[in-house]
């Protein structure tokens, strides 16, 4: 039982497990429904996996709203892959939950397994990230966050502390999980500003996968080839490629949020201590307290309520000056 895959048998959350047909909610699965003895919402979960601190607080948050007595929540943690997403989803499907929610980990691949949800009758809620599917039917609503705006706040950051200089400005950027919807909304907002004026050029980009590790040795790799004098800004699709890429400006000699400017987005608790000490300039917040809603929608969603095909969630920029006071108030 590989333990880091994370499936936890049965439904999480206490109570009696799921159990087949009997009375109270049942399950959308045909014949062999799934009803819980006392009346709770069966819901599968399916996570991206533990890649950040903005992924951390999510499950976390998914996790405290799902809860007994209301919900029986069955959570699985992909570990950033895709088929062990899709072979929850059918474990899902095979269970007969009410409702099935998930991240999916990149946009592309999900019309198949949506289409077995769609005829077992079980409704799919998305949540922080979307699919790119031909039939918008496949799944009942998305809440999460407006990327392209997260993309085009930070470029504007940028271009405000950028206002004093004439020079060029040269930005390596570390893109996020490479076919997810915040890694190419993001790209999009942020070029969408910055493509207004010459002064900006983007001289590096490659995938960190969202992940410190990859992040540091990613920003190496751009300090090798561009050199100690080369770079000028870092972009950073989160804040946990941001604080790897510190690590390794540091390494390198140079003074992170100095000699190389740094934003990125999330406005994770590390991003405020990083702003704090000086290292990164700002983090445009990208909320991962989805639970409360997601609750909502779930309840709305079993009890066949309509809702809109896009729920979208409240955030701001923060930067270095504020971080200070801010970081007390962090709830994440
Ligand atoms: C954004 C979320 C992204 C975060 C990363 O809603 O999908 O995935 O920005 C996380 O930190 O890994």
């Amino acid at each position: 039982m590989h333990r880091g895959r994370s499936d936890e048998e049965g439904f999480e959350a206490g109570g009696g497990d799921a159990v087949r047909g009997g009375l109270g909610a049942c399950g959308k699965g045909g014949n062999d429904t799934t009803a819980t003895k006392d009346g709770a919402i069966t819901v599968g979960f399916s996570q991206v996996g533990a890649e950040s601190e903005w992924r951390t607080a999510n499950t976390r948050s998914v996790k405290e709203a799902l809860a007994a007595p209301e919900f029986k929540l069955k959570f699985s943690d992909a570990q950033q892959k895709q088929e062990n997403q899709i072979k929850a989803l059918r474990s899902f499907i095979a269970r007969g939950v009410d409702v099935i929610a998930f991240s999916p980990v990149v946009e592309s691949g999900w019309e198949t397994v949506l289409r077995e949800a769609k005829a077992a009758n079980i409704p799919v809620v998305l949540t922080d990230r979307g699919v790119d599917v031909s039939d918008e039917s496949l799944f009942t609503t998305l809440i999460g966050s407006d990327f392209v705006e997260e993309g085009r706040r930070a470029a504007r950051w940028l271009v405000e502390d950028s206002k004093a200089t004439t020079a060029p400005v040269r930005i390596v950027e570390l893109q996020g999980t490479v076919g997810s919807a915040p890694a190419i909304d993001r790209m999009a907002g942020f070029k969408e500003v910055i493509g207004a004026d010459p002064r900006f050029a983007i001289v590096r980009s490659q995938s960190g996968d969202f992940t410190r590790a990859k992040g540091k040795e990613v920003m190496e790799a751009f300090l090798k080839a561009e050199g100690r004098d080369g770079i000028d800004v870092l972009f950073a699709h989160n804040d946990d490629m941001a604080i790897g890429a510190i690590q390794a400006i540091e390494e390198a000699g140079l003074k992170p949020g100095e000699d190389i400017r740094i934003v990125s987005i999330d406005g994770v608790r590390g991003a405020f201590e990083a702003m704090k000490a000086g290292k990164l300039n700002a983090t445009v917040e990208c909320n991962p307290l989805l639970g409360p809603q997601l609750a909502q929608i779930i309840r709305d969603v079993h009890a066949g309520k309509p809702l809109p095909k896009r729920v979208e969630v409240e955030e701001g920029v923060f930067t270095r000056d504020k971080a200070a006071t801010e970081l007390p108030n962090r709830k994440y």
